[in-house]
């Protein structure tokens, strides 16, 4: 992702809530960006239109319900930074989402941002064309078999890997994507492809354990930190160890 494709591991934070108050809390959390997420996350249109000026501590990034052009273009006229695009299957497809991220001469959006309609400024199209990240999710066997061009495409700042999805796709289990060092496995495959392009590698990983395993195949951007499994995970803790306190007297 451009704000710093530079810099080591990029930390983010993903947010499902649907809510600016969600987004808010976890853009200070301390992540390097934020992605909330319109393909399984409860972020519709106007949940992004409001979300993503609460969350203006970081660059934000929206995972997109699906590849289509429409949908590209209006997450980044709400001010996102970036895109994540799911289930992207091939070099086609990668282009046009990464044309759908663009102005001419480089892509295919087309003028019209929401943020002059708050009042604020807008980015002008050869800046907005330099600044913004667009990621395809490599997350299916099609997807896997193209990856070398996928990585390649113009325009493809990040291939992010899903691995839920992809394990499903390929009959497996997570840690047994995450676990396999074979000759040619799949993760080593995307990140071998990205070097050979010099782009970006990403993941979802969801917990500090995926996140390291990622790391060393080579993933250098890493969503760890979910606020939905953050709430559940920190409440059952808390509860748990609320339960075990002693009272000290007579309960009134
Ligand atoms: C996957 O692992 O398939 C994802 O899309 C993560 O959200
Ligand atoms: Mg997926």
């Amino acid at each position: 992702m451009s704000e710093s494709a530079d810099a080591g591991i990029q930390v983010a934070a993903w947010s499902m809530l649907g809510t600016p108050a969600a987004a808010s809390l976890m853009a200070r959390i301390g992540a390097d960006l934020l992605v909330l997420d319109a393909q399984h996350g409860l972020y519709d249109d106007a949940g992004l239109i409001a979300a993503i000026p609460a969350a203006s501590a970081v660059p934000v990034h929206v995972r997109v319900p699906e590849n289509n052009a429409a949908l590209i273009g209006r997450a980044l006229d709400a001010g996102a930074t970036g895109i994540i695009v799911p289930m992207v299957q091939n070099v086609a497809e990668a282009i046009a989402a990464a044309a759908a991220a663009r102005y001419p001469p480089l892509g295919e959006r087309s003028w019209g941002p929401l943020a002059a309609y708050r009042g604020e400024s807008t980015t002008p199209p050869d800046e907005a064309n330099e600044s913004v990240s667009c990621a395809v999710m490599v997350e299916t066997s099609r997807a896997l078999a193209d990856v070398d061009a996928i990585a390649s495409a113009p325009g493809v700042d990040m291939v992010f890997v899903g691995p839920f999805d992809l394990a499903i796709a390929l009959g497996r289990s997570v840690p047994d994507l995450l676990a396999d060092h074979s000759p040619g496995n799949p993760l080593d495959a995307v990140v071998a492809a990205c070097r050979r392009a010099g782009t970006r590698a990403g993941a979802f990983a969801g917990s500090l354990e995926a996140a390291r395993a990622l790391s060393e195949r080579g993933f250098t951007t890493l969503a760890v930190a979910v606020d939905t499994q953050l709430i559940s995970a920190a409440g059952t803790t808390l509860v748990d160890a609320a339960r075990g306190i002693r009272t000290s007297g007579r309960p009134a």
